[in-house]
């Protein structure tokens, strides 16, 4: 096993990797910007590295700084986190050729993934289902109309080197493609450097359900059920909850064993997930993303397995604890986003002292955070302030017990996303479980006073 871990990466998952590590025995070095000397992670670290300014050539995005800290630090083991490096092929590379484990998959695993086309083929051949296209990029505008006619209309057109919501452009009929086929052909070259396009059938009100998936470098890969994100807005996902209300043993299973197919059909090793759009029981691949994810929490509390140290033991590695048989999903999970967000005002980012803080705590509920009382949230960063996630024996009950947790939470003088799910959670459409991934588009959020 590891002896001691770089950290790279900020706020609540430094956090949170901290905590696998102490309880691994391993030592752990927080690396940080001069934006957060007094961050909570700094002081839980074993020790820390300052690694200069915060944004815009971000401190956490500076790979150079990062292998030095690594370096004057003696670790033997580098953590991504989520967002910033860990998705950042050569990095992963980077990290091996100096001899530190990159707690993470391969370098070619994530470039394989992050090429959306690639990945799309790769899936396809595994078996697993895809949403019905192009095979592959297109030439030009004439193959897109053949394509286009084929599936049907509408259809999308997508950026093979985007992802995330990122570079994609919807055409309803023959007359529009054309001028959708420009714009992302251009908007992909400018915001990605690559030109690259494939087109799909552009499925009008999917939900969006994730699996969870673990591999280990023995060739094991089972995979933790999954967990429904629907609820999201400009694809920013506001709550996350494992199961989904939409699905069903038989979809779970079938769900799950497409997961595990296509995490196999590129050897993974480590945490993954596997994006589905789930259209009425039929589901296809959208995207994988070779990281541990913000809503991983949910499917920790529903299986009980921590995701972190398995994360870890396959990096040293070890087996994986865990066998498929022995996986049972228990309960209801729900986590709510808490962002330094001002919902009343389009979400927009608010900065600020923490100046009273009270955390919500009793029978199944936790809190992941990193923000304490005094606390200042610097405005160069992501807005999540705080993961709220419960647990319950059904849905109705861990909504209930989220109402009951949201009550408890005060945190002056921010704006925060805390009314917003108050609302939401009492909504008649979302009790129902019966909502898709436009849900928001058309809800209204209404400030209380
Ligand atoms: C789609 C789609 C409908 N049909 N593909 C958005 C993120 C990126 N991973 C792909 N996305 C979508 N791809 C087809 N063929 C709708 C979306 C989409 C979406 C997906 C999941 C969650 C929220 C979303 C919001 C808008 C669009």
């Amino acid at each position: 096993m590891f002896k001691r871990m770089l950290i790279a990466n900020r706020g609540e998952i430094a956090l949170r990797v901290i905590r696998a590590c102490r309880e691994l025995g391993i030592e752990t070095v927080a690396v940080h910007s001069t934006a957060d000397t007094e961050s909570m992670p700094v002081r839980m670290a074993d020790r820390s590295v300052c690694i200069g300014p915060p944004p815009s050539k971000d401190s956490y995005l500076n790979t150079r700084s990062i292998l030095s800290a690594v370096e004057v630090s003696g670790a033997d083991s580098l953590h991504p986190g989520y967002g910033f490096l860990a998705e950042n092929a050569e990095f992963a590379d980077m990290c091996r050729e100096h001899g530190v484990a990159f707690v993470g998959p391969t370098g070619e695993m994530i470039r394989g993934m992050g090429d959306k086309a690639t990945a799309k083929a790769t899936m396809r051949a595994a078996g697993v289902p895809v949403i019905p296209g192009s095979e592959g990029l297109l030439e030009d505008v004439e193959e897109a109309a053949r394509q286009a006619e084929k599936v049907g209309y509408p259809v999308i057109l997508k950026a093979t080197a985007g992802g995330g919501g990122r570079g994609m452009r919807i055409a309803q009929g023959p007359d529009d493609l054309k001028k959708a086929f420009d714009t992302a052909r251009s908007e992909a070259q400018a915001g990605f450097g690559n030109p690259g396009l494939y087109l799909e059938k552009f499925l009008v009100k999917p939900r969006h359900v994730e699996v969870q998936v673990l591999g280990d470098q023995h060739g094991n890969v089972i995979h933790l059920g999954e967990r429904d994100c629907s609820i999201q807005r400009r694809h920013q996902k506001l709550l996350e909850e494992s199961p989904s209300p939409a699905v069903d043993e038989e979809l779970r299973d079938r769900m799950g064993r497409a997961a595990v197919a296509a995490a196999q059909s590129v050897h993974y090793q480590s945490a993954g997930t596997i994006e589905f759009l789930l259209d009425g029981r039929e589901f296809y691949f959208m995207e994988m993303n070779t990281r541990i994810q913000v809503e991983h929490p949910v499917t920790e509390l529903v299986t009980g397995v921590d995701l972190i140290k398995e994360m870890i033991r396959s990096a040293a590695g070890e087996k994986l604890s865990i066998r498929q048989e022995q996986i049972r999903l228990k309960g209801h999970s729900i986590e709510c986003r808490i962002n330094a967000e001002d919902p009343a005002r389009n979400f927009m980012p608010f900065a600020g002292p923490v100046r009273a803080l009270n955390l919500p705590g009793g029978p199944g509920v936790r809190v992941d955070s990193h923000i304490y009382q005094g606390y200042e949230v610097p405005t160069h960063y992501d807005s999540l302030l705080s993961k709220l996630i419960v647990h319950a024996a059904n849905r109705e009950a861990a909504i209930q017990r989220m109402l009951r947790a949201l009550d408890e939470y005060v945190i002056d003088d921010l704006r925060t996303t805390i009314p917003f799910h108050r609302q939401l959670l009492q909504d008649e459409t979302f009790r129902s479980g019966d909502f898709d991934i436009r849900f928001l588009e058309n809800w209204q959020y209404t400030p209380e006073d």
